[in-house]
Parts: structure tokens; C-alpha cells; sequence
């Protein structure tokens, strides 16, 4: 895809969104060592693309299903990136009143149907409301992120066949980050090529370089496009790295050593579309400085604001639950 289909304001807004996550996660990486967050942690730096090249096709109408590893989903639908602070850090005020956690984080108002702690969880929710939008004739549509383990679970197996059958406006969107937790992608995925998977369910798939926002941009473009004329299901598998290990604290042993640092130096998707938008004389490198400054603002702000906010208080455990008290 050639740059100039995207405008000046589409790219400095997949840029900020992009730059967001990946300070979001840089930030929390670092304040998670200080013991100070609850729970667990799964950092998605290196994975922008993924979440920001399909989400920009998007309107707060279409639903997503998230993982384990959701802030960048949660980021790029476009939910509050204070309140998803505060709900990291499970104070008062959180996006889910501090109940939900980095692995819970969701926003209805969004379309964010939740990052979600059961692999595989999210393509039958995907379903659910790609059902309700084809059932109601939104034009809206849902998309299914999982990560390479997740493509190997009955549920995800499963939602790919209902989807077909019922022709569903869904997007199902593999990250393969190359780990599940320390098994690698090569060897777990049977059959080896998740696009020839796919094509086995009926679904029309594509490979892309998760390294290129612009390759992802293009393919979820395609995608969701004919999604909307009434294609039904779509595929695309997503090839990157995750920088931090499986959750905060482990210790990577499985890992190669010097993986991440030429994946840092070579392939980081925020270099490639610095360089692209800037060589191609499209936007100035100042541009792009002025909004790292205004995003690094903004997570030093978030966390300055999460640290300070109130913890839930004991009322609030009969709240926002099944039965009413
Ligand atoms: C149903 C289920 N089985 C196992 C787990 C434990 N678990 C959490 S994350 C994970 C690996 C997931 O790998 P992948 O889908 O590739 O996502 P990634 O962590 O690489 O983003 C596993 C096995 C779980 N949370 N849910
Ligand atoms: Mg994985």
C-alpha cells in the first residue's frame, strides 16, 4: 500500500496510538518491578501494528475480543488511558472500578468486550456479537485477536467453523508472537501454515509482516472491507516478537540469546514507520518527537494519577456483580 492513501492525520493518529502502547508497556515494565501493581502483567510492546493496524478500520460500533496480553487492544479501540492506569494499579476509579486488572481491562462504550485470562476466550465472544450486529443489520462487525497458542484451542477452532457456517462479520486476527508461553510457534501450530488452516475452514486468509504497520494497515483494510460487503469471516496472521518475557518476571531462558535486542535494533515497527513517513517527506521528524513528548507526558501523568487514587472500599464489593444485594 502506498503511503498517500493514508492522510497526514491518519498517520499521525496510528503513530500517537502505536507510540502510546508501546510507552504504556516500556512504562509498566518498570514500574511493575517496584511491587506496587497486583496480579499479573503480559506487555505487548513489539505487537503495535497488530492492534493499531486493524482497530484504525474500526468505529466504537464494531466489538473486539482480547487476550491475555490486552492493553494494546484496550489502547487502540480507544479507551481512556488514565482509567486503564488506575485499573492496572486496581484503584477506585479504574476503567472496571478496579475489579478487572490488567487481564479484565474492558469498555462497552468502546466495543472493548474485555481482555480476557482463558486462552482462546475471545472468539466465541467475537462471534457472539458478530451474530448480534448480522442479526440487527449494523454493518458492524467484531474481530477475534489471539495469539498463536490461542489458534490451537477448541474454542478459537470452533468459533472459526460457526463463524463460516453462519457467515458472520468477523475478523479473526492471529498474533503470532512466535511463544506460547515458552513453546514456539514453529512447533506447536500443526500443519504449519494458519493461513492453509484457515482456507480449511472456508476462511479467505493472508500472511503479513507484523514489523510493518503499513502491511498490516493494508491487509486488515482489505479484510474488514469485505466484512462489510458481506463476505463473511476473514484471516490474517500476524508474524512479530513480544519484547518482555511471557508475563513480568519471567525469566526467558527459552529464548535465544540477543532475540529481543536485534528485534529491537532491526525490526521495530516504530523505526520502520518513523523512517517511512519521514524519507518519504510526508511528515517531519519533529512532528513525530512532539507527540513521543505529549504521549510520555501522558503515561507520567497516568501513573502519577494511579499511585494516587483511592482503593476500592468494602461497599464496593457488592457492586457491579450478577445479584443485586
Ligand atoms: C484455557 C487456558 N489454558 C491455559 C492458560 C495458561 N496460559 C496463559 S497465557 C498462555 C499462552 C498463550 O500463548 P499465546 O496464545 O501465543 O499468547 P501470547 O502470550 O503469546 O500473547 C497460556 C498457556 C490459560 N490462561 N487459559
Ligand atoms: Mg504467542
Amino acid at each position: 500500500m502506498t503511503l498517500m492513501k493514508l492522510t497526514k492525520s491518519q498517520l499521525l493518529q496510528a503513530y500517537r496510538r502505536m507510540q502510546t502502547i508501546r510507552m504504556f508497556e516500556e512504562r509498566l515494565h518498570k514500574e511493575f518491578a517496584t511491587g506496587e501493581i497486583p496480579g499479573f502483567v503480559h506487555l505487548y510492546a513489539g505487537e503495535e501494528t497488530a492492534a493499531v493496524g486493524v482497530c484504525e478500520h474500526l468505529t466504537d460500533a464494531d466489538h473486539i475480543g482480547s487476550t491475555h496480553r490486552g492493553h494494546g487492544h484496550c489502547i487502540a479501540k480507544g479507551c481512556d488511558v488514565m482509567a486503564m492506569m488506575k485499573e492496572i494499579y486496581g484503584k477506585r476509579d479504574g476503567l472496571c472500578a478496579g475489579k478487572g486488572g490488567s487481564m479484565h481491562i474492558a469498555d462497552l462504550s468502546k466495543g472493548m468486550l474485555g481482555a480476557n485470562g482463558i486462552v482462546g476466550g475471545g472468539p466465541p465472544l467475537a462471534c457472539g456479537a458478530a451474530l448480534t450486529a448480522k442479526t440487527n443489520k449494523t454493518n458492524g462487525l467484531a474481530v477475534a485477536f489471539f495469539g498463536d497458542g490461542g489458534f490451537n484451542q477448541g474454542t478459537t477452532l470452533e468459533s472459526m467453523n460457526f463463524a463460516r457456517v453462519h457467515d458472520l462479520p468477523v475478523l479473526f486476527v492471529l498474533e503470532d508472537n512466535g511463544y506460547a508461553e515458552t513453546t514456539s510457534s514453529d512447533w506447536s501450530i500443526g500443519g504449519g501454515d494458519p493461513v492453509r488452516r484457515a482456507e480449511g475452514f472456508g476462511i479467505p486468509g493472508i500472511r503479513v509482516d507484523g514489523h510493518d504497520f503499513f502491511a498490516v494497515y493494508a491487509a486488515a483494510k482489505e479484510a474488514v472491507e469485505a466484512i462489510r460487503s458481506g463476505s463473511g469471516p476473514q484471516f490474517i496472521h500476524i508474524e512479530f516478537t513480544r519484547y518482555y518475557g511471557h508475563f513480568e518476571g519471567d525469566a526467558m531462558t527459552y529464548r535465544p540469546p540477543g532475540e529481543v535486542k536485534e528485534e529491537r535494533a532491526f525490526l521495530d515497527c516504530l523505526k520502520f514507520f518513523r523512517a517511512r513517513v519521514t524519507q518519504g517527506g510526508i511528515l517531519t521528524g519533529e512532528q513525530l518527537d512532539e507527540i513521543d513528548d505529549e504521549v510520555e507526558a501522558l503515561i507520567s501523568t497516568a501513573v502519577a494519577g494511579a499511585k494516587a487514587a483511592p482503593l476500592p472500599v468494602e461497599a464496593d464489593l457488592t457492586t457491579n456483580v450478577y445479584l443485586n444485594y
